[in-house]
């Protein structure tokens, strides 16, 4: 391949390999480049009718009548289905991810804006949509909750009064750490720096909203469906559930998925409804939400209301960290998370420093809004940890005047101190910080950066510095540890070696635009010593590949990327017994060389693994015990979580006259282990670069007093475009899993995770000299209008 231009700084140059890892375009490419992707909406069957949701128009509300009659006598409409027909064949409510259950259809009572309340099936598109306008509601309004802080508050009005007993608005309790511990390093220490922190909701917005087709065979009793899922096996089993149908009748199947995110790990009533709606008129359904649904009904990210505590000595030795959180869970708890970390793994929240005591502890509220919680490369929650923690520590720097970076480099957990359980007990598989800090100062040129802000500072320029530094945990899960509704979070990968030397390798895990089907080529054609481009990776239909729990988490390197690599050197052991029987020589006296076995001191007897592989499937006597064929297949329980870290450093420009911000540079070096395929993990960086981007200075879904959802499209919903950000400079260091096959640990959603706390820290250190020591994300000119004049908008 060619490169143009310049090439980012640390990348090395592995253009020409013909085997294994390294640089190399994505397999998948030359479909999605040339317009022959095949997405949800791209499914065409046979008499397929369309179906649309009619939505609330109201935060919180009694159903008081739904009348269809028209919508039925429209000539096109097939079906009209409200939660009343649903509530007849106990499909009107379905269990979330997160063990709460969830309206499908209104049945009661409406208890967020944009919730499904019926829905039409017709003969298209169209003509569904102009039915919802002939189906007359009549809603008794009740008064929302929409601030998470007044959710709880006495005569807030009870939203989850279909649950038995429930009085209030609380959802649960969660905390991790030693309260009394970290109150006595508070006690004790020279500095304590507390600070109210929002991290606002955020929305994933994939290009591709989400939708089904569904196709229920009544004869066979058989349900297909296609959908866009990141995890089709775990979906599998809940409409296993929900339908009463068995597991072996149901096929989901994940085409090309336009981005995910994290939207599209929960199942949604939309997915539902096309299962009903198919069952109901007996052909295939197509449910594809709009913009507008996506944005307004389906997963948000984020939205902690978080108080930061940080205790110190004088001279910078962080002592201990605590904090409270308020959790919006919104009106229904659709959070995905391993059931025994309600709060994801926000309990990462140490981040990556060494200190003597922390402690959590959250409260977790329903409010009439949009249900979800984890999604938006969230790394189960650590987004919202790295972001507390890489504040505060900025807030102490500024409390002691010390410079953010000589702070961190004073607290860091020590090379040595690998494996290390922090204080909330998580054991981080291995890290080298410093040396990541070091080389992010260095391509920024920090000495010169701050030296040009001072002169700027002088002048009256608002030029600020961010920098951040985090440690994610990816790669759920162990299984003593996590599941999720009862599955355990090991995944399946199966290899078969054809005749003539080329492999499908079977994955569990799905990719919505993170090329797995080059990387995991790769993965297998380093163990195997053939070229990615002979592996076809197969994944995204539940018919034809292994159990797994799917692509969330960052977990398809450290858990899949792991399975691969040992189905592949299951093969390899097996091929090595056919090389034995072919060489006529014992299986211990052969050395592999990436492609080959070889007689150990003879390196001209040698067959191939192209070799091994027809031998294998051909005809004549194979060695004692050996069936035939070339094939393997795996389940892998990852004993650990694998932990990446990165430094970011970012240059952000304010206009004093406009409060707009610019970033203007943005330097980030990442640690994910051994790296599978450079190009893409640069690729999946400036993306979450980006997304750092749009969260920090532009993205929120707001909602006024009445629970109207302000940030129900793309006008109002500002995403980042090329427009808003830098050219990305990119560098990493390499620190191996020790507990990974091939060393790698995930990096999905790192850039995401690290990249908001840089940009507000560095438009803080920009506002320095106005006396700001904080302000709340999203960081627009209004904001930071306030904040130079020191006045705080709610958020
Ligand atoms: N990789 C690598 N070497 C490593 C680690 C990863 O080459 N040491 C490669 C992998 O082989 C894979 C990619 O980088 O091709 C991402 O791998 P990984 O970190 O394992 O993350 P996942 O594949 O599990 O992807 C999930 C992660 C999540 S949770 C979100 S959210 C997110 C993200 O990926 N959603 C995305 N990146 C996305 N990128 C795109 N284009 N679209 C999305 O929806
Ligand atoms: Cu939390 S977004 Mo990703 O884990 O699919």
């Amino acid at each position: 391949m060619t490169t143009v231009g310049r090439k980012p700084a640390g990348f090395e140059d592995n253009d020409q390999h013909p085997v294994g890892h390294g640089r190399m375009l994505r397999k998948e490419d030359p479909r999605f480049v040339r317009g022959r992707g095949r997405y949800v909406d791209d499914v065409q069957l046979p008499g397929m009718l369309h179906l649309a949701i009619l939505r609330a128009p109201v935060a919180h509300a009694k159903l008081v009548s739904i009348d269809t009659t028209a919508a039925e006598a429209h000539p096109k409409v097939k079906a009209v289905v409200t939660g009343a027909t649903l509530e007849t064949l106990s499909l009107a409510w379905m269990p979330t991810l997160s063990n709460d259950v969830q309206a499908v259809l209104v049945t009661d009572k409406v208890r967020f804006q944009g919730q499904e309340v019926a829905f039409v099936v017709a003969e298209d598109r169209y003509a569904a949509r102009d039915a919802l306008e002939l189906i007359d509601v009549e809603y008794d309004v009740l008064d929302p909750v929409v601030d998470v802080r007044r959710a709880l508050a006495k005569g807030a009005p009870v939203i989850r009064d279909d649950l038995d007993g429930k009085t209030d608005n609380h959802c649960f309790d969660w905390e991790t750490g030693d309260a009394a511990a970290t109150e006595a390093v508070f006690a004790k220490a020279d500095v304590v720096v507390s600070q109210d922190i929002v991290y606002p909701r955020v929305h994933p917005a994939p290009m591709e909203t989400c939708g089904a087709v569904a196709d229920f065979d009544p004869v066979e009793g058989r349900l297909t469906l296609w959908s866009t899922t990141q995890a089709p096996h775990a979906h599998r089993t809940l409409y296993a559930l929900v339908a009463g149908l068995p597991e072996h009748k149901i096929r989901v199947i994940a085409p090309d998925i336009g981005g995910g995110f994290g939207n599209k790990v929960p199942i949604y009533p939309g997915y539902v409804c096309a299962v009903v709606g198919s069952i109901v008129t007996g052909k295939p359904v197509k449910w594809m939400e709009d913009r507008s649904e996506n944005l307004v009904s389906t997963g948000f990210a984020r939205d902690y209301v978080m108080r930061g505590e940080i205790a110190a000595t004088r001279d910078g030795r962080i002592l201990g960290l605590r904090t409270h959180v308020l959790a919006d869970h919104g009106a229904f708890n659709g959070t995905a998370a391993p059931v025994k970390y309600p709060a994801g793994f926000f309990g990462v929240f140490t981040g990556s420093y060494d200190l003597e005591a922390a402690y959590c502890h959250m409260t977790a509220v329903y409010t009439n809004k949009a249900p979800g919680g984890v999604a938006y490369a969230c790394s189960f929650r650590i987004t919202e940890a790295v972001y507390l923690v890489e504040r505060i520590v900025d807030c102490l720097a500024a409390e002691l005047a010390m410079d953010p970076v000589e702070l961190r480099l004073k607290n860091f957990i020590r090379p040595e101190q690998f494996p290390y359980t922090t204080k909330t007990g998580w054991v981080y598989d291995s890290g080298d910080y410093e040396p990541t800090m070091r080389k992010a100062m260095e391509l920024a040129g920090y000495e010169d950066l701050r030296r040009e802000q001072a002169e700027k500072r002088a002048r009256g320029e608002l030029m600020g510095i961010g920098v951040s530094f985090f440690t994610e945990a990816v790669g759920a899960g162990p299984r003593k540890h996590m599941d999720i509704l009862g599955l355990g979070m090991a995944d399946g990968c199966e290899l078969r070696v054809h005749p003539t030397g080329k492999a499908v390798v079977r994955l569990s895990v799905q990719s919505q635009g993170q090329g797995h089907e080059t990387t995991f080529a790769q993965i297998v054609g380093e163990e195997l010593g053939i070229p990615p481009a002979d592996v076809d990776v197969v994944h995204g239909d539940t018919d034809n590949t292994p159990f797994g729990l799917g692509t969330y988490g960052s977990r398809s390197t450290p858990v899949s990327g792991a399975a691969a690599a040992l189905v592949a050197r299951k093969v390899r052991d097996k091929a090595r017994i056919v090389a034995s029987g072919m060489l006529e020589v014992s299986a211990d006296d052969l050395v592999w060389e990436k492609g080959s076995f070889h007689v150990a001191g003879d390196p001209s007897a040698a067959v191939t693994i192209q070799d091994i592989a027809m031998r294998a499937h051909g005809g004549g006597d194979l060695p004692d015990g050996y069936e035939g064929a070339l094939e393997a297949q795996i389940t892998y329980n990852p004993p650990n979580l694998t932990y990446p870290h990165g430094a970011y450093i970012c240059v952000v420009d304010v206009d004093p006259g406009t409060a707009q911000v610019k970033v203007r540079r943005f330097v980030a070096v990442d640690d994910c282990g051994t790296r599978i395929n450079p190009m893409i993990i640069e690729g999946q960086i400036h993306g979450g670069l980006t997304d750092g981007v749009g969260m920090a200075l532009m993205e929120i879904i707001a909602f006024d007093e009445d629970g109207n959802c302000l940030g129900g499209s793309l006008m109002d919903y500002l995403l980042p475009t090329a427009m808003e950000v830098p050219d990305w400079e990119t560098g990493f260091t390499v620190t191996p899993s020790p507990h990974h096959p091939i060393g790698a640990k995930g990096v999905g959603e790192s850039a995401t995770v690290g990249s908001p706390p840089a940009i507000v820290n560095a438009v803080v250190d920009a506002l320095a000299p106005f006396g700001v020591r904080h302000a709340d994300m999203p960081l627009t000119p209004s904001r930071v209008w306030d904040a130079m004049r020191g006045q705080a908008r709610p958020p």
